[in-house]
């Protein structure tokens, strides 16, 4: 245990992290290994996963102007002190905004937060009714509660870590589990374009790369034609063209 703890909060990157403390904040220690290409435009840290690709999708329909970073997760990036200064938890994404509140440079980790971030910041993709609000907000912490863990999980016992466990119990639990979180979907968008009616939100940004993910890992076990509701919401949501073009993320 000792060793992993160690691997991951080696001194040296520990010493980084509370230097970037100490620095002004118009100059974020993420800036010397992901400098930004425009000083006052959003700075977003990412890659092209399910979760990466959401804050993405959601700059591009907000049409905000923002530098993409690739932080590739496959090659340790997120373990750095210069990533882990802005998400300490080592996840993607993450965003500064260097011209947040009051004209002041704010940093954002959590997908789900930077969701409402932008939306506040805009006015775009969440509704302004009180209770319609909350409903969306709902919406958004299923997906980042129940959707994005379970379906992560299936995917990591299906696909990525399939030959590493003998016990069919992970396999079942994940199964069932995101056959049962696509019904609870399914009931929801019965009925409804997107997840709140008539108009795209923030949630449907936040759950459809899951679903979209999901449906090609779980070719030949998990069938999206069970789940006709869902499936034409999927359709509706990557046909949008901020859609297409947020997630590539680091592609442009
Ligand atoms: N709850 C977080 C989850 C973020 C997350 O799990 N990100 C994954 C990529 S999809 C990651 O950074 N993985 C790197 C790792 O686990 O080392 C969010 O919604 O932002």
């Amino acid at each position: 245990m000792k060793d992993v703890l160690s691997a991951i909060f080696q001194p040296a990157n520990i010493d980084q992290a509370i230097a970037s403390i100490e620095r002004p904040m118009s100059k974020p220690l993420i800036y010397e290994r992901w400098p930004p290409l425009h000083a006052d435009w959003i700075q977003l840290y990412s890659i092209n996963s399910p979760n990466g690709i959401k804050v993405a999708v959601a700059l591009e329909e907000m049409k905000l102007d923002y530098d993409p970073h690739l932080v590739n997760i496959r090659e340790g990036d997120q373990h750095t002190a210069e990533f882990r200064s802005v998400s300490p938890n080592a996840k993607i994404p993450a965003i500064i905004d260097p011209q947040g509140p009051g004209g002041q440079l704010i940093t954002i980790m959590e997908s789900g937060a930077i969701l409402i971030y932008l939306a506040e910041k805009t006015g775009k993709l969440l509704p302004t009714d009180p209770i319609e609000r909350n409903e969306c907000i709902q919406w958004l912490f299923f997906q980042v509660g129940h959707i994005g863990p379970m379906f992560g999980q299936y995917e990591h016992f299906f696909v990525h870590a399939a030959d590493k466990c003998s016990d069919p119990y992970p396999k079942e639990r994940y199964g069932t589990e995101a056959i049962r979180l696509l019904g609870v979907l399914e009931g929801r968008l019965a009925g409804r374009d997107f997840i709140m009616g008539g108009d795209y939100t923030i949630a449907d940004i936040a759950i459809c790369p899951w679903v979209r993910s999901l449906r090609k890992q779980a070719e030949g076990h998990i069938d999206l034609a069970d789940f006709p509701a869902v499936d034409a919401w999927l359709a509706r949501c990557t046909g949008r063209p901020a859609f297409e073009t947020g997630r590539i993320v680091d592609g442009r």
